[in-house]
């Protein structure tokens, strides 16, 4: 085994971020500011989300008004955006995994906190909508509980102080820059998991990185493992997308002998930033063919280094013509890994291979074979099933 690289140091308890490591917040920020900064006739570039993921509340402000050169004071800024937040805390949804993670070290026995730069009440609003969450958490600690916000390492010793822990026998996972700062201030071991694309690079001083929750292994850290994953997957709670098949980028893929078709982003770009880059497998229906085994990524394919990020299903079955401007439904039930970059692309494609293998063998459990009846997948037509 290989285990003995991969041991990091042991620890007892976990404390976790909440904004943009369990809940998807930065969507919400990202339309809210949207919508805000209309009215002062400017456009949210979300090139521009660095500039507060990670921030306490008031700096974050003071960045936004700066960016946008916005005609107010800070604290009126805060008076106006305040009451849109509050609006929407209701519509947050958890990030993938962060469910199962919670559960998981809950029904371990792990103890667990919650550390924010929020405002101790509005985490509470904020957590209430999940359920299971609020009673998972034996100590919470809030911005407002502390003299200095992250990337301060206060709010994190005063997490383990509340859960009469050592420092160094705690593992603090986050999404942000000044969360990782402020875990390694306090000596603790810290996971990232960057909420932004293509930043890796700038979290070096993190003890990991890892691409999502679906990725962590606790039992690196001397926490239990997993006990989900079946046969190279990891089973997800079924997630549905749908759209026409347009052109993708020409770079023959086919040739290849992995033709993906591209299913355009507009119209679901929100359900497209909320999953984490990284290669997934369920069932597709096309609309005038039939049902078929699928695999896809995605993300911005580091191979390729795109700008934008795509989704690529391959389906699973050889077909003699193309069919862009066709109705694709995906029901995507499983996780499989996350996106890699290749020094070569036959280390590419050879991987890409494994994961079809490891795909056509999964969707005959029953655990995901269940899907092929899913509604979603025979919406538009009558499909015809009798390849399979
Ligand atoms: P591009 O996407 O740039 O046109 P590809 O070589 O990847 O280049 O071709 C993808 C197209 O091939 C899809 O849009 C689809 O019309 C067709 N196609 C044929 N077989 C498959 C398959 N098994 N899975 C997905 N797409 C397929
Ligand atoms: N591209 C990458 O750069 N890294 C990957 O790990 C990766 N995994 C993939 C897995 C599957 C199942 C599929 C279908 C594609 C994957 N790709 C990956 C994208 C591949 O490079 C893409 O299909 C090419 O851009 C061809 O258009
Ligand atoms: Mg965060």
């Amino acid at each position: 085994m290989h285990m003995a690289n991969s041991l990091k140091k042991l620890v007892s308890c976990i404390i976790l971020d909440l904004d943009g490591t369990l809940l998807n917040t930065d969507g919400i920020v990202s339309e809210i500011l949207r919508a805000y900064l209309v009215k002062y006739e400017k456009q949210w570039d979300a090139r521009t989300a660095h500039r507060i993921v990670g921030k306490t509340p008031l700096e974050a402000a003071a960045a936004v008004v700066e960016d946008y050169g916005l005609p107010l004071s800070i604290d009126e800024f805060i008076s106006e955006i305040n009451p849109m937040f509050s609006n929407q805390w209701c519509n947050i949804k958890a990030l993938p995994g962060a469910n199962r993670l919670i559960n998981h070290l809950r029904g371990h026995n792990v103890q667990m906190a919650l550390a924010s730069n929020s405002p101790r009440e509005n985490i509470e609003t904020k957590i209430s909508y999940h359920p299971g969450w609020k009673e998972s958490f034996s100590v919470i600690v809030g911005g407002d509980e502390v003299t200095a916000g992250k990337p301060s390492p206060e709010i994190f010793l005063e997490a383990a102080k509340r859960l009469n822990s050592d420092p160094s026998k705690c593992l603090v996972i986050e999404d942000s820059i000044p969360g990782v700062m402020a875990g390694k201030a306090a000596r603790m071991e810290v996971i990232a998991v960057p909420s932004l694309p293509k930043q890796s690079h700038l979290y070096t001083s993190a003890d990991e990185v890892v691409n999502s929750l679906l990725d962590l292994r606790p039992e690196k850290w001397g926490l239990p493992a997993f006990e989900d994953w079946i046969e190279g997957t990891l089973p997800l709670e079924p997630w549905y997308i749908g759209g026409p098949v347009v052109k993708g980028f020409g770079r023959g893929s086919k040739v290849l002998g992995i033709p993906t078709a591209n299913l355009s982003t507009e119209g679901y770009s929100t359900d497209l930033l909320e999953y984490p880059s990284g290669v997934y497998f369920g069932w597709a229906g096309l609309s005038t063919r039939g049902l078929y085994k699928m695999v896809m990524s995605i993300g911005w394919n580091p191979y390729f280094n795109n700008a934008e990020k795509t989704i690529e299903p391959w389906l699973l079955h050889d077909f003699d013509e193309d069919f862009y401007g066709e109705e694709l439904r995906l029901v995507i039930v499983g996780y499989i890994r996350p996106e890699a970059n290749f020094p070569s692309l036959e280390g590419l494609i050879e991987k890409i291979h494994e994961d079809r293998r490891i795909t056509e063998k999964a969707l005959d459990l029953p655990l995901y074979a269940k899907y092929r009846e899913d509604p979603h997948l025979k919406a538009s037509s009558h499909l015809d099933n009798s390849h399979l």
